[in-house]
């Protein structure tokens, strides 16, 4: 073969497995976002158009990787956790870094027009990737209780000073030197008393950020939708919720007399509690899977 004498080359890729039976936790953030958000003028402290933005992303990754069990987004941040017996592409790390972090990028992209529609994109934007591998439970659910709790401290500490500046007539510097060594109840207690801010009021969006899962549909919201059930891995669009509709098919398919077995799932987007044990305590197969 012509090409043989090249071939060898090819023995310099190295095999880049991860370690089976663990978590695989993907997170992607923003590269240089601080720009970006400044150039693209996005509002302060929280862009409601930016987060759906992130959300309908996030969503997307979702919904062409059955094997993603949870989500979770703040910021210019998600934070994917594939089922712990997931066989994607081999567990080949790079493979799953480049093609989930590259989908989401082009999804924020195709889909930026329908949430900044007056402002167009100024530069092509960029997520960096990386995949942490956690053994235990715990781990996991301490991941993202860490993650959600930044989520409460940015969000109180950005309101804040948003506020000072914004409503208090402050300068960054003064408003930084306002709240330099307080605690959350001060924060709180300055919210309130100056701006008539209830932040336990504001939407549990910039407070707990975005949550998002699968939801076993019942056969019977399936009849009541008329949602008609397709091969597996087809995602449809159900009108009444404005989610996806995923059926999955835990063994390999066998043929379309098998459909009606197939579970019927949606993807369910929340800014619920996910530090307490009851979010989990309800959705044991997150874990368990
Ligand atoms: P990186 O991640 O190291 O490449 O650098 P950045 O600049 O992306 O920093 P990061 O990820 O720590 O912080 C996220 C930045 O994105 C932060 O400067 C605030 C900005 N950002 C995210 N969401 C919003 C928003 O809703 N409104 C505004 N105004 N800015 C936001
Ligand atoms: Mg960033
Ligand atoms: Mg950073
Ligand atoms: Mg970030
Ligand atoms: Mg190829």
């Amino acid at each position: 073969m012509a090409n043989s004498k090249y071939a060898y080359v090819r023995n310099f890729e190295l095999p880049d497995p991860l370690l089976p039976g663990t978590f695989m936790l993907f997170r992607l953030d923003g590269h240089s976002f601080h720009r970006f958000s400044d150039q693209h003028e996005f509002a302060k402290p929280n862009d409601i158009r930016a987060l759906e933005l992130m959300d309908h992303a996030a969503k997307d990754v979702m919904t062409e990787y059955p094997d993603i069990v949870l989500a979770f987004g703040e910021s210019d941040e998600f934070s994917f956790l594939l089922r712990k017996s997931t066989t994607l592409y081999n567990r080949r790390e790079s493979k799953i870094v480049s093609t989930l972090t590259s989908l989401f990028t082009s999804s924020y992209v195709l889909n930026w027009p329908k949430y900044f529609p007056n402002t167009p994109l100024k530069y092509p934007p960029s997520f960096d990737g990386r995949i942490v591998l956690y053994p235990e439970e715990k781990h996991i659910r301490d991941y993202f209780a860490w993650r959600q709790a930044d989520t409460h401290i940015n969000n109180l500490y950005n309101t804040t000073f948003w506020a000072l500046i914004q409503q208090g007539g402050q300068t960054a510097t003064e408003a930084h030197a306002t709240l330099r060594g307080t605690f959350s109840k001060e924060k709180h207690e300055i919210l309130f008393s100056r701006f008539g801010i209830n932040y336990n009021q504001l939407d549990a969006r910039y407070r707990k950020g975005s949550v998002l899962f699968r939801e076993e549909i019942p056969s019977d919201d399936l009849v009541a939708t008329g949602t008609t059930v397709t091969e597996s891995e087809e995602v449809l669009e159900d009108p009444e919720v404005g989610g996806s509709i995923t059926s999955t098919q835990g063994e390999k398919r066998k043929g379309k007399s098998k459909k009606s077995k197939q579970k019927q799932t949606r993807i369910v987007l929340d800014h619920c509690d996910i530090i307490k044990d009851e979010f989990w305590d309800t959705r044991r197969w997150i874990l368990s899977e």
